[in-house]
């Protein structure tokens, strides 16, 4: 009932207000509303492909022209979309809270765009818009957001470009529609070291069975170290199935925090499942957290 609703949002409210020690795990339904799609579900098919399935160094290995044509796509279409209001939202609650720290999954630059200070922002699945060269021995990584990153690259269309128009309907460009065949890229082509001119060069993201960021990791740990309790775990957006990340929701939990989460499917409860104690939000994202985080 109405009642029910607003005395959720009224103990929220309350337990934010007390709140220190904060952190908020996100993942890729708080980019949903600013057009991208998210890996399972839905909108987890490009083409014919799992995005799950093309997230791989064993995918990258077997067809770097098909993996470097998916995250193109995905560049594209990132630097296309609007970071939306809850990506706001939280920026500015991380401006006044210099005891919240944000665990975002996401690779797609939004929080980045919404002011979201770096210093509290930690990528644990990288960034769409860094390259690393492939070269063991080499080492080079750079920011780079030219879209396409190598004219073989550049995301074909024949129709309208969803991207410069103001609808946003991801699987309207060519490249999406397994209908339209892709145009086949010369290994030579796709980006390359311009350091050891030798390696090729891939996308800086977090691939399945790659270690998460160092620097990510030791922030983390460090805040998980400190002896104050956690107050506070959002959980924005993420089907919490894929690890490490999934389980800072426990760990949050089993140092006091309250867990509070932000999903339209109300079957995505993370970890141990949802509590009398917790808070669920079922819903757009977008919508709630800029009310709650007022
Ligand atoms: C809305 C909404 C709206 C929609 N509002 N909500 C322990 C147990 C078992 C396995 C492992 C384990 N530890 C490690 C593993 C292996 C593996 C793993 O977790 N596998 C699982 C699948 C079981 N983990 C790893 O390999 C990690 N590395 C690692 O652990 O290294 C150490 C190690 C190495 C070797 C051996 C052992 C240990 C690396 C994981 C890297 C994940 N990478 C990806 C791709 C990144 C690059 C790219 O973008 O292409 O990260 S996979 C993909 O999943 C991406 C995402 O960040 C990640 C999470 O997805 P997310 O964000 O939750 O999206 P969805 O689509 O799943 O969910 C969206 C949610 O939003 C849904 O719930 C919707 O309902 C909701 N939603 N609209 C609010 N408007």
């Amino acid at each position: 009932s109405t009642s029910q609703a607003s005395q959720k949002i009224e103990s929220f409210a309350q337990h934010l207000a007390q709140s220190k020690r904060v952190l908020a795990l996100l993942g890729a339904g708080l980019s949903a509303s600013s057009g991208l799609p998210t890996f399972r579900g839905a909108g987890g098919l490009w083409r014919t492909h799992e995005a799950t399935q093309l997230a791989t160094p064993e995918a990258f290995e077997a067809d770097p022209g098909l993996v470097w044509q998916f995250y193109s796509y995905r560049r594209h279409m990132s630097l296309g979309a609007r970071p939306n209001r809850a990506h706001y939202a939280l920026a500015e609650y991380a401006k006044r809270n210099p005891e919240f720290i944000t665990l975002s999954q996401n690779v797609d630059g939004l929080s980045q765009r919404a002011g979201h200070p770096s210093e509290s922002l930690h990528l644990l699945h990288g960034n769409l818009f860094t390259v690393k060269c492939t070269s063991f021995y080499c080492g080079y990584t750079a920011d780079d957001t030219t879209d396409p990153i190598v004219p073989a690259l550049a995301i074909p269309t024949s129709g309208d470009d969803p991207t410069t128009t103001s609808a946003l309907h991801a699987r309207d460009l060519d490249i999406a529609d397994a209908a339209i065949a892709l145009p086949e890229v010369p290994l030579q082509a796709l980006p390359h070291c311009p350091k050891c001119k030798d390696g090729m060069l891939r996308p800086g993201v977090v691939w399945f069975g790659e270690r998460l960021p160092e620097k990510a990791l030791q922030s983390i740990e460090q805040f998980v170290a400190d002896p104050r309790p956690i107050d506070l775990i959002m959980v924005v957006g993420t089907s919490a199935r894929v690890f490490p990340a999934a389980s800072y929701v426990d760990i949050a939990r089993t140092k006091g925090a309250r867990v509070a989460v932000f999903n339209t499917d109300a079957n995505d409860a993370p970890g141990s499942g949802i509590t009398e104690d917790d808070w669920f939000f079922c819903g757009d994202a977008a919508q709630y957290l800029p009310e709650l985080l007022k």
